[in-house]
């Protein structure tokens, strides 16, 4: 019997400013306790650019127009697991940000910036962001097992990277964090 897969679609966006990564420590829902990108369900019907927009504003404060995010888009995540069915779908964005006396937001494509007062980026009763100062820092030992794999590649890149990762999952839930097998199309 052939049973269509279910899927559940997701935004994620990883924030950087030259060496450094703004990651969130989540305080519930799935990966409480551990750090991640920002992110999060799309909503029905929601576009994945819109949703990211939306997102990465609730969770930090931060604001991206949807030229920037479109132009921010680096690629898709598939996460499927033994144990459930349902496959995440997760749409990938980098935004990187500029530091001077504000805070700049631009992607490397794109001429326009986007002005941001630094004050501004704040955490939400979900998700506390915190910058690691240096990318060899990131705490991978806390966080979700395929950042390992396509979160350190993409920072070591010096090029504008293309992702179309898949990881399969011994468990969801709680105890999601060992991958059976994976394989990443760069
Ligand atoms: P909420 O449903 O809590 O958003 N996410 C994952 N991110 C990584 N790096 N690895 C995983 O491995 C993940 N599973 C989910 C997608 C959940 C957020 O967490 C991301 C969303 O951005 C299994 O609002």
């Amino acid at each position: 019997e052939i049973v269509p897969r279910k899927r559940k679609e997701f935004s994620l966006i990883v924030v950087t400013n030259g060496n450094r990564i703004l990651l969130g420590l989540k305080h519930r829902g799935f990966g409480k306790g551990m750090y991640n990108s920002f992110g999060g369900k799309l909503e029905q019907g929601e576009d994945s650019v819109v949703a990211a927009c939306r997102e990465l504003h609730e969770e930090t404060g931060i604001c991206v127009t949807m030229k920037h995010m479109t132009e921010s888009k680096i690629g898709i995540l598939h996460f499927t697991f033994d144990d459930d069915p349902t496959e995440m779908c997760v749409h990938l964005f980098r935004v990187n940000i500029y530091c001077n006396d504000h805070v700049t937001v631009e992607t490397a494509s794109s001429s326009e910036q986007i002005v941001v007062d630094p004050l501004t980026i704040r955490g939400c009763d979900e998700i506390t962001p915190e910058w690691i100062e240096n990318f060899f820092h990131i705490p991978l030992h806390n966080m979700f097992a395929d950042d390992s794999i396509w979160l350190t590649y993409l920072l070591a890149s010096e090029k504008k990277v293309c992702l179309d990762g898949w990881f399969h999952f011994l468990e969801g839930g709680q105890e999601v964090n060992t991958i059976r097998h994976h394989f990443v199309d760069i």
